[in-house]
């Protein structure tokens, strides 16, 4: 049993920031460690915008491949906790760095995806981006769509790729919320990839207090103020039920 001492006595204002640990129990690969994606597909020739202008089929192929696999996954009791966080204190949010949309499909609705939807397409430039694929079935087009409104210009998967800048308003958006939240939750994610890594330096710098869920220590739970070791599933849920009980 988790002794919470560590938790403010009040909070209403919670800012959960997510990565690809909280979606493994839902059998979404993660990107690093012994059975992530990079050990089997090379970064650079896969999520960078030089990849795609080299290899678009390739890139798009891979894409289609994980939608697919996506779509047989369901939301975990994490994702479930973090959408009942967001019902019982208005004024919490989760900022994900996750494509795979199980947020949303868990009842969540003040999500920022600061790394895009696996479920949207767009062009290079952002002037055009919808939603297209069905998260329930996955289908996807086989050949890549071309943009109507900029003829001769590909779509493309709707996250974001290294070397490319995020959303600018969702990384304000982030950014506002870790410096004015009560409490910042760190769940499954490695804290290598910036500017997502430094988010939660970002609010511990506000006086925020930070913890940090994972199944093993990371470079954000060394100045953590409290680091839960485990799985996002089976650590989440009861510390959710205990931010609830110390709200309004
Ligand atoms: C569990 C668990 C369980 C498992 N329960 N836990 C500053 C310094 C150095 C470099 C840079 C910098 N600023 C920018 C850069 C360059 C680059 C970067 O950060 N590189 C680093 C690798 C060094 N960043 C960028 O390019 C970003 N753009 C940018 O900053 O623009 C301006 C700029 C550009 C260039 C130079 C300077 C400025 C864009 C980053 C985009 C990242 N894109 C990806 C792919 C998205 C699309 C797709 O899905 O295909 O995003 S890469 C991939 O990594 C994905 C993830 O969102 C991201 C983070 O991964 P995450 O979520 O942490 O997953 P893992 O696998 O790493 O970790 C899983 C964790 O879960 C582990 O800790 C497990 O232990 C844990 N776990 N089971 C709880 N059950």
């Amino acid at each position: 049993m988790t002794d919470f001492g560590f938790l403010p006595s009040k909070i209403d204002r919670v800012v959960v920031l997510s990565g690809a640990g909280i979606s493994a129990e839902s059998h979404v690969p993660t990107f690093r460690g012994e059975d992530g994606l990079w050990k089997n597909y090379r970064a650079e020739q896969l999520a960078t915008p030089e990849a795609f202008s080299a290899n678009p089929e390739l890139v798009w192929e891979w894409y289609a491949w994980r939608r697919s696999l996506i779509s047989k996954c369901e939301p975990n009791a994490a994702h479930h906790a973090c959408a009942k966080l967001e019902k019982a204190l208005p004024e919490s949010w989760i900022v994900t760095q996750n494509v795979d949309g199980l947020h949303r499909r868990a009842g969540a609705e003040k999500i920022v995806e600061i790394h895009g939807s696996i479920w949207k397409i767009r062009t290079m430039d952002r002037r055009e981006e919808r939603f297209d694929w069905d998260p329930e079935t996955g289908s996807t087009p086989e050949l890549i769509p071309w943009s109507e409104a900029q003829p001769r210009r590909m779509l493309r998967p709707g996250v974001v790729w290294f070397g490319e800048s995020l959303p600018e308003d969702g990384l304000d958006k982030a950014v506002e919320l870790c410096r004015t939240a009560d409490l910042c939750v760190v769940v499954g994610t490695s804290g290598l990839v910036f500017p997502a890594a430094g988010f939660p330096e970002i609010a511990k710098h506000a006086g925020v207090p930070v913890i940090d869920i994972n199944v093993q220590p990371t470079n954000i739970s060394s100045y953590a103020d409290a680091f839960i070791k485990g799985p996002a599933g089976e650590a989440l849920p009861p510390l959710v039920d205990e931010i609830i009980a110390r709200s309004g």
